[in-house]
């Protein structure tokens, strides 16, 4: 496998509803899309996960173009590479930006997987044949209205609610949720929305039973985590604060989480959510794929990494539908009785959408060069 150009689509689409967490509300999705071609003509496919802010993490589209045309393509560009796993490698003098990173690594794993002639999920080492999907739902203006899209989406048959609180919506939501639909699996998502002074808080929810409370803690931490892990009952599940798969040997080794949602684009690419995978099997932490608002060729790739049997809980990725009334693949990602089918034709399973894809483009570059500044 040789790479030898790269072409990136910036798009912008509009997102069905638009959707709030604990830091703002993202109406329009501005991303961009990966095209690289190798030296025998395979076509593999990337997209890039960072929002146009960086509220998530530092990443934002702009820094990732950066990284993507002054460094990155051109380390890649006309390598011989025997695998997928050799990409991180190449890249490992230029500190994080994983989500630049994963997106042109995504596109390398497509062609990889074409050039086996197998489904990205099985070059992976992926055998789930169908996965287990939940749903993210955003913040609401009213209690009742949150009640209202929980019940939406329990009617399509997602297999697990995913709510975001923060400081004044929390408690009580929570506890109108399961008023009106019982026991249902039910977890919460504060994006850092609190501290250690939240402590008794944060304890009110243990009696929710919920499945889990996602990064309630500042981004950057995993020592209080810990703390606060050992004073509530609720499992906590780490997202920003896993980037790697040291920063998931940390939270493991300190008793930080019992759970640990892997986004590709957060840890830098398929190779390192593999990696973090297998850890967390070796050690009995749970894991499940989590979400970016992702089209459909990021959407993908969530399916095929989700089919790795440690991902026994049901994850973000929701159907096409969710976010888009016109994907960027086809056929569109579908959802039946909670359950994503893993498509079983070669590469990421589903065709590119060109004509969606060159209807939303704002910008187009093609880069063919191997220079880089060092
Ligand atoms: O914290 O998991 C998160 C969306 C954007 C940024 C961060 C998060 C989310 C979601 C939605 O929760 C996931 C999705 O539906 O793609
Ligand atoms: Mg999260």
């Amino acid at each position: 496998m040789k790479i030898m150009q790269v072409q990136i689509y910036t798009l912008e689409k509009k997102m069905k509803s638009p959707f709030s967490t604990s830091f703002g509300t993202v109406h329009n999705k501005k991303f961009y899309v990966i095209e690289a071609i190798d030296e025998s003509g395979i076509v593999g496919w990337g997209e890039g996960v960072a929002f146009e802010a960086p509220w998530y993490t530092e990443e934002t589209v702009e820094t990732s173009l950066h990284m993507l045309r002054d460094f990155l393509v051109p380390l890649l560009l006309n390598k011989e590479l025997e695998h997928p796993n050799e990409v991180s490698q190449i890249f490992s003098s230029i500190r994080r930006n994983q989500m630049a990173k994963a997106s042109l690594e995504g596109a390398v794993w497509d062609i990889y997987a074409q050039m086996k002639k197998v489904s990205l999920a099985e070059a992976i080492g992926g055998t789930q044949k169908a996965i287990d999907v939940g749903i993210s739902i955003g913040i609401e203006k009213t209690i009742e209205k949150q009640l209202q899209v929980v019940e939406k989406f329990l009617n399509e048959g997602y297999k697990r609610i995913k709510i975001k609180i923060k400081p004044g919506w929390d408690i009580e939501v929570v506890r109108a949720i399961r008023a009106r639909f019982g026991e249902i699996p039910l977890m919460v998502d504060a994006n850092s929305a609190y501290t250690l002074h939240d402590i008794e808080l944060l304890k009110q929810l243990d009696e929710f039973n919920l499945m889990m409370i996602e990064q309630p803690l500042a981004q950057d931490d995993i020592v209080d985590h810990a703390v606060l892990q050992k004073q509530i009952t609720t499992p906590v599940c780490l997202d920003e604060s896993i980037c790697s798969y040291n920063d998931a040997k940390s939270a493991i080794a300190l008793g930080s989480c019992q759970v640990i949602n892997i986004k590709i684009g957060r840890v830098g690419g398929i190779s390192e959510a593999i990696k973090i995978h297998d850890l967390c099997v070796a050690n009995q932490i749970a894991v499940w794929c989590g979400g970016m608002l992702e089209a459909g060729i990021g959407r993908a790739h969530n399916v095929a990494l989700t089919s790795l049997t440690g991902f026994t809980m049901p994850g973000d990725t929701a159907a096409s539908s969710r976010y888009w009334d016109e994907d960027i693949i086809y056929p569109e990602v579908t959802v039946a009785n909670g359950q994503i089918e893993v498509p079983t034709s070669i590469g990421i399973g589903y065709a590119i959408n060109r004509a969606a894809i060159e209807k939303a483009s704002i910008q187009k570059e093609i880069i063919t060069t191997s220079k880089t500044p060092f």
